[in-house]
C-alpha cells in the first residue's frame, strides 16, 4: 500500500459529484472545475475553477450545499474552443421547459409538469426533470475565459439540447471544431463552429455520452452511439439489431490494427443487453450476455493475453423484489471469453475507471468505487472507500475519502484517474460532496540502469 493523499479539499459549499479537469490558466498545469447543478432540473447552477490544493481561480453562479447531488451528465466542458492555445469553459443554459416532462420519484413514472418560468422547479424535491413536451426560447452555450471565468462568447443551440455534449470534427476543418449536443434520450444533433445546426438525429435512443471517431478515415468524426453509427452529415452508415435498450458505455478502439467498436447496454424490451463488439462497417464480432452492463472500458489488465482486454462492471440481473442479484466486475479478454469474475453483494452499485496506477507498462488496475442501492434520504448509496485492485480482483489500495484534518468520511460518490502529479503514473482523483482528494502512488518508480556512462564536462 503506497497510496498517498497529496490533495484534500473542503468542497461542501461548492461541490459535488461531477468535477472536470483542464488547464484553466495555461500555465501548463491541471486545474479542477467543480460543477454543481439542481437535483430536480438538472441545471448547472454553480462553477468553480480552483487548483489542485482548492484555491479558489473564479467562481460563476451561486453555490449550494443542495446542489452537489448529479441526478445526470452535466453540459459542462473544458476546450480550446476558438483554438488561441488558451482553454475555455462551454457550458450549456437550459431552455425553458413550459411542459416538463418530470419523472416522479414516489410515483415511479413521468409525469408532465406545466412551468414556464426559469428556475421553477428548482430544488423541488422528488422529482427529475427529463424533458419537455413543449419548450420556450433556446438552449444557450456558454463559452467562458478559462483563467477567469469572464465570458467570451454565446450562442443558440436547439432547446432541449442540455444533457451533455462532445467536441467533433463534423465539418472536414483542422481540428474538432464542431459539436455533438444531445438531450436525454431522444434527440442528438451536429452543430457547427459558428452555431448552425448541421442535422438532427432522432431514429433511435442516443442513450448516454457518444464516442466520437473518424471510422471511415475521410477526415470526419463519426458518432457511434451502440447499434448505429452515424456520419458526420447525419446519415445513419448502418443500423444493426439488438435489444434497443440505450448504450451506456461506448468505445472506438484498434485491435490487431482494426478498429472495432464496443459498447455496453441494460436490459430492454424484456431482452438482456451485454458487450457487444463491432466491426466499423457493422458487422458484429461478438456478444456478451450480462444483467445490466453498466460500464466497459477497454485496458490492458493482463497483457499476457494481448494488447486490449475489457473490463465490465454489471450491475446484476433484476429480480421481481427489484433487487439486482449477482453483480460483479468482469474482465473479457478481446474476443469477448471472460477471464476473471469478482462478484459483489446483492444490490450493489459498482463505479469504476481504468487506472494506469503502477506505471511503466505494468498492467493496468481499476480504481472501484462500491455502494449499497441508491438512497433517496441522502440521495447517493451508502459507500464503500474506494479501492485500487488488479484485473484478479485483488486490492492494491484503500483510498479512504479524507477531510483536510485528516479525519475520514463515508460521504462521497466517484473516482476518476488523470496524471495531474506528472510522475506519468495517474493519480485517483475522489469525487464528493464534502471533500474532494487526490491521491497518488509514492512508490519508487522501476527504471532500467543506464550504463557506458560519462561524465565529460567540457574542459
Ligand atoms: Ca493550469
Ligand atoms: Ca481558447
Ligand atoms: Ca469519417
Ligand atoms: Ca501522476
Amino acid at each position: 500500500m503506497t497510496a498517498r493523499l497529496v490533495s484534500a479539499i473542503d468542497t461542501r459549499n461548492f461541490g459535488g459529484d461531477t468535477v472536470r479537469l483542464g488547464d484553466l490558466n495555461r500555465d501548463g498545469m491541471q486545474e479542477l472545475l467543480f460543477v454543481q447543478s439542481d437535483p430536480c432540473t438538472r441545471a448547472v447552477t454553480c462553477l468553480t475553477a480552483t487548483d489542485l490544493f482548492g484555491k479558489v481561480l473564479w467562481q460563476a453562479g451561486t453555490p449550494s450545499p443542495d446542489n452537489g447531488c448529479t441526478y445526470s451528465d452535466l453540459a459542462v466542458q473544458i476546450y480550446d474552443w476558438d483554438n488561441d492555445g488558451a482553454n475555455e469553459v462551454l457550458w450549456v443554459e437550459q431552455a425553458i421547459y413550459a411542459e416538463s416532462i418530470v419523472w416522479d420519484y414516489a410515483a415511479g413514472k413521468h409525469i408532465i409538469i406545466p412551468t414556464t418560468r426559469r428556475g421553477e422547479l428548482n430544488g423541488r424535491k422528488g422529482w427529475a426533470q427529463e424533458g419537455a413536451k413543449r419548450y420556450e426560447e433556446t438552449a444557450i452555450m456558454h463559452v467562458l475565459d478559462g483563467a477567469t471565468g469572464n465570458e467570451k462568447t454565446k450562442f443558440q443551440i436547439p432547446a432541449p439540447a442540455d444533457d451533455c455534449f462532445a467536441f467533433a470534427n463534423l465539418t472536414g476543418g483542422p481540428r474538432r471544431s464542431d459539436l455533438i449536443v444531445k438531450d436525454r434520450y431522444w434527440n442528438m444533433w451536429g452543430v457547427s463552429h459558428e452555431g448552425q445546426v448541421l442535422w438532427n438525429y432522432t431514429k433511435s435512443n442516443p442513450g448516454h455520452y457518444p464516442v466520437v471517431a473518424d471510422v471511415d478515415g475521410d477526415g470526419r468524426d463519426e458518432v457511434f452511439i451502440g447499434w448505429n453509427l452515424i456520419d458526420h452529415d447525419g446519415a445513419i452508415l448502418w443500423t444493426l439489431p439488438g435489444a434497443q435498450s440505450h448504450q451506456d458505455s461506448v468505445h472506438v478502439v484498434r485491435m490487431d490494427g482494426k478498429l472495432r467498436l464496443i459498447f455496453s447496454h441494460g436490459e430492454g424490451e424484456g431482452l438482456n443487453g451485454g458487450v457487444h463488439c463491432l466491426t466499423a462497417d457493422g458487422n458484429e464480432l461478438w456478444t456478451r450476455e450480462f444483467g445490466h452492463a453498466q460500464i466497459v472500458v477497454p485496458g490492458q489488465f493482463q497483457p499476457d493475453l494481448g494488447p486490449i482486454q475489457f473490463a465490465v462492471a454489471d450491475l446484476g440481473w433484476v429480480q421481481s423484489a427489484g433487487v439486482r442479484k449477482q453483480p460483479a466486475i468482469v474482465i473479457l479478454d478481446q474476443d469477448g471469453r471472460e477471464i476473471s469474475r469478482k462478484p459483489y453483494p446483492d444490490g450493489a452499485s459498482i463505479f469504476m475507471v481504468r487506472i494506469d496506477w503502477l506505471g511503466d507498462g505494468a498492467p493496468h488496475c481499476l480504481a472501484v468505487a462500491e455502494g449499497g442501492p441508491f438512497d433517496p434520504a441522502i440521495r447517493r448509496s451508502r459507500m464503500v472507500p474506494p479501492v485500487i485492485q488488479s484485473a484478479e480482483g485483488k486490492v492494491v489500495e484503500r483510498l479512504p475519502p479524507t477531510w483536510p484534518d485528516g479525519h475520514e468520511t463515508e460521504n462521497y460518490t466517484y473516482v476518476a484517474a488523470a496524471d495531474v502529479w506528472g510522475d506519468s503514473r495517474e493519480e485517483t482523483l475522489v469525487t464528493g460532496r464534502e471533500c474532494f482528494n487526490i491521491y497518488t502512488n509514492a512508490d519508487l518508480l522501476p527504471r532500467e540502469t543506464l550504463y557506458n556512462a560519462t561524465f565529460y564536462h567540457g574542459r
